[in-house]
């Protein structure tokens, strides 16, 4: 089987089995977890920041730094396609009660002046910014990187008007590898960040949320709340040192798996493939076929793909490189899809 639904669907690799076998562990929630704690400082260097805390997962890292950072009552400026706006079964509201305003990005990216208007003044009826989240790479839009100076504006304005910033950086190594910045430079002056290990890194399990001390400090109470709080997690944790040991570099090849596949369909009649930059290739279809019956045809001949936006979209298919499709893979994908897209819908 071809697996392009996600980069989540990753298998540690046998060197990463060894090093989580080969973990120090201790009680994570007494803060005895030696590898945890290893993984953590690392994760705050390599991101700039003062400090981390080890998370199941991204949604959990995102939800984490919604509630330490607002209060109930207030709104969040999300862009429209985000992850956190739609694919996390809107805990925002459950768990921090706020709301999103949403603002229409191009390409996942808005700018200043579109969250200028989405502040809310302070009057009294109206509910107040307690947070703008950024997402980049933009899963939905395709994997695109937030232009830096978009994102330095953001963060400007935001601080000017005393309004917290949270960077989802789920994705945030496939940025740092396609645009040659070094990730911390990409986080510089959010207030928080949110990364997985989970995705294109290979690991089973994990994310970092890293920030300041003292919003750690609280995040590590919510996580708790959240039943977030693991035992000998240092077991996960080890996959986490190892992946950013040896996994990082490596998503270039993902990212050029992503760029054969979307310019061997390019010409393909029937289709338009969005602007690749990362590992996702997003492929619209304009033609007889639908997302969900492309998919399930694809899917009878070995090649696993999904409808785009968490399988909700009928025109878009996603597909997703990572460490488990190899180059040869990528062509056989091509050439089905050549195949399939070339012959009428059923
Ligand atoms: N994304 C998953 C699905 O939920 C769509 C995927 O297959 O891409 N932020 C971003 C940008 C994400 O893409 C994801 C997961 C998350 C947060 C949540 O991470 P997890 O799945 O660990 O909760």
């Amino acid at each position: 089987m071809i697996d392009l639904r996600s980069d989540t669907v990753t298998r540690p690799t046998e060197d990463m089995r060894a090093a989580m076998a080969r973990a120090d562990v201790g009680d994570d929630v007494y803060g005895e977890d030696p590898t945890v704690r290893e993984l953590e400082d690392r994760a705050a260097e390599l991101m700039g920041m003062d400090a981390a805390l080890f998370v199941p997962s991204g949604t959990m890292a995102n939800q984490i730094a919604i509630a330490c950072h607002t209060q109930p009552g207030q709104e969040i400026i999300v862009e429209s396609g985000s992850h956190i706006l739609n694919v996390e079964v809107a805990a925002m509201a459950r768990f921090s009660g706020v709301m999103p305003r949403a603002i229409a990005g191009q390409e996942g990216s808005f700018t200043a002046e579109q969250v200028e208007t989405a502040l809310r003044p302070d009057v009294y009826y109206l509910a107040p910014t307690g947070l703008v989240c950024l997402e980049s790479t933009h899963n939905a839009a395709g994997g695109r990187v937030w232009p830096g100076d978009r994102v330095r504006e953001i963060i400007e304005l935001a601080g000017a008007k005393g309004v917290p910033t949270h960077l989802d950086g789920a994705r945030i190594f496939n940025a740092q590898v396609a645009t040659g910045t070094p990730a911390r430079e990409l986080v510089a002056g959010f207030d928080s960040m949110m990364f997985c290990l989970s995705k294109g890194l290979g690991c089973p399990i994990g994310s970092l949320l890293c920030g300041g001390s003292s919003f750690i400090e609280d995040a590590r109470r919510v996580r708790k709340t959240l039943g977030g709080g693991m035992r000998q997690a240092g077991i996960v944790a080890a996959a986490g040192l190892y992946a950013l040991e040896h996994h990082v570099d490596r998503l270039a090849e993902d990212h050029e798996n992503a760029r054969l596949l979307a310019t061997g369909i390019a010409e393909l009649p029937a289709v338009s493939v969005w602007p690749q930059e990362t590992n996702i290739v997003v492929i619209e279809l304009d033609g007889l076929h639908t997302a969900p019956d492309l998919c399930r045809r694809l899917g009878e001949q070995g090649v696993l793909a999904s409808p785009a936006a968490a399988g909700t979209d009928r025109r878009r298919i996603r597909m997703v490189t990572h460490l488990d499709v190899s180059r040869a893979e990528m062509m056989r994908t091509v050439d089905l899809l050549s195949q399939e897209l070339r012959s009428p819908a059923v």
